[in-house]
């Protein structure tokens, strides 16, 4: 039913002057050790598209989840990125990968990793749909740690 909404929305913007208004568009860079920015705000119900551009001189991931009270110092790294790819803010959403990346990571049909060699880059197309205050981060050996992580917000 909500998708179904948000396409009428969207077909009605699309037939007016100013159907451009309606995406929102974002660049991130990864680099070594941050997200640039550090913060991403999304509008919910508005189509996104999140660029992702490696600018380090070694590979990087992307993920995006709900950190809730999990405590992810000294967890097991195979454990943590079970625990975070269910987790994925892009759980239950349809999200479109366009570009070249080292490795696109799936739960069934849902996006959970993106991993850029340097130099590759991405965009993720799809609608935001839950609100709230979410992580991004990098969880590379000793990336997270050294400051790869970073705000999502959809409001
Ligand atoms: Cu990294």
């Amino acid at each position: 039913m909500l998708t179904a909404a948000l396409f009428v929305i969207w077909a009605g913007a699309a037939g007016t002057p100013q159907a451009g208004a309606a995406r929102q568009g974002v660049e991130v860079r990864m680099k070594e050790f941050a997200f640039v920015p550090s913060a991403v705000t999304l509008k919910a119900g508005v189509p996104a598209e999140v660029r992702l551009v490696n600018r380090g001189v070694v590979e990087h991931e992307f993920m995006v989840y709900d950190l809730g009270h999990l405590h992810l110092a000294g967890m097991d790294p195979q454990k943590m990125h079970r625990e975070l790819e269910a987790r994925s803010y892009f759980r239950g959403l349809v999200v479109q990968v366009e570009g070249k990346a080292k490795m696109v990571e799936r739960m069934g049909k849902d996006l959970v990793m993106v991993t850029l060699a340097p130099g590759e880059q991405v965009a993720l197309r799809f609608t935001p749909v839950k609100k709230g205050s979410f992580e991004m981060g990098c969880h590379l050996p000793g990336h997270y740690e050294a400051g790869m992580k970073g705000k999502w917000v959809v409001r």
